[in-house]
């Protein structure tokens, strides 16, 4: 049976967010300093696949807890349309995401911002050695997530660890209580594994819908991906009210819907999942704060939702790991993929 390394990186997870915790304490100091002296008007996060779904929570953790406008886009974008995703480069901090900090596109948009004397660049990242750490500015690295397996689990949620911490870093929010993630995580990989090793064992799935909102939204967009890369089934992620608005037509007995619950829009988003639930779908909520659902995960309530984002993640990866397994498949080895996309000849729009 395959996935072995898969199954160790996302149950083993949590070290590496200790670790990652450990390093940003190192250089918290030298970040507040650094934001301080920016005072950018406006952050701009990039990322491919993966890192672009990390970048969509990050965005939305930064602004809300700065009120600094930030926003996400594919590293791909930034590169091929540059004046449609970045104003105003002179007063604009791009944050670039790499696990393995070497991705064409991302490095190619780097330098496109570049050239247009954007005000500075940091990056967060698995590799030291790599441009992503060595070209920026400011680079948080995860050294302890990086991963054999192709599919982001560790890496991933590691690297949301970093940009949460650095969001309320440069908020001037206490991030003590991050702290506490590892322990959380562990309690939630726990308690989340039978649930996930249930419904990732029907293999009668016609489809995977994920719900988020907030930072959520970018979290649901990873969850998609990890069904998708590792058990190649058919998977979706919408912004939680959204799914109203024509793609709940798709919604039937053979549908799993994973609701990622906020505390913020808790009842609006709970009325969502009962109405799916009425149209036959399976559901499957993860919440702050309860809500008597059939299949629940609570993630505690005693943390500020901004540290939140992070927790919904390793239940669904399980969930995902488990469904490859049913399926026969390798998710170490997900069909087509490679660990890091190289592309020749990708230069930056001219003009
Ligand atoms: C980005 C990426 C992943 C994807 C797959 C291939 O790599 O596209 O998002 O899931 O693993 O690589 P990176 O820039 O984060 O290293």
């Amino acid at each position: 049976m395959g996935g072995h390394h898969t199954f160790t990186e996302i149950t083993t997870q949590t070290e590496a967010w200790a670790d990652a915790l450990r390093f940003f304490e190192s250089v918290s100091a030298d970040l507040q300093r650094a934001w301080a002296a920016l005072s950018p008007r406006q952050v701009l996060f990039i990322g491919c696949g993966s890192t672009y779904y990390l970048s969509q929570a990050a965005a939305a953790l930064f602004q809300g807890l700065t009120g600094v406008p930030a926003r996400a886009c594919p590293a791909s974008e930034l590169l091929l349309f540059t004046s449609q995703v970045v104003a105003d480069p002179g007063h604009t901090l791009l944050i670039a995401i790499s696990r393995s900090g070497t991705t064409t596109e991302t490095l190619a948009a780097m330098d496109r911002f570049r050239q247009l004397h954007g005000l500075a660049v940091w990056g967060i990242t698995c590799y030291a050695g790599t441009p992503i750490a060595q070209e920026t500015e400011l680079a948080l690295i995860a050294e302890a997530a990086q991963e054999q397996s192709i599919a982001q689990t560790r890496s991933f949620t590691s690297m949301l660890v970093l940009a949460q911490a650095l969001a309320a870093c440069a908020a001037g929010v206490d991030t003590s209580c991050l702290l506490e993630l590892p322990r959380m995580g562990q309690r939630l990989l726990e308690e989340g594994a039978p649930l996930a090793e249930e419904l990732g064992q029907r293999v009668d799935w016609g489809q995977f819908v994920f719900l988020g909102s907030g930072p959520q939204y970018g979290v649901a967009n990873e969850a998609m991906l990890k069904v998708k890369e590792m058990s190649l089934s058919h998977s979706e992620a919408f912004h939680f009210l959204e799914y109203r608005h024509g793609p709940k037509s798709m919604a039937d007995e053979r549908t799993l819907v994973v609701g990622l619950l906020s505390r913020e829009a808790h009842e609006y988003e709970q009325q969502v999942l009962r109405e799916v639930g009425e149209l036959g779908a399976r559901v499957l909520a993860l919440s702050p704060g309860g809500g008597g659902f059939g299949s629940m995960i609570c993630l505690p309530s005693e943390l500020p939702s901004w540290a939140l984002p992070v927790l919904y993640l390793p239940p669904l990866q399980l969930l995902a790991y488990h469904r490859a397994i049913s399926k026969g498949l390798d998710p170490d080895r997900p069909r087509h993929l490679d660990a890091v996309v190289f592309l020749e000849g990708l230069t930056p729009a001219r003009g």
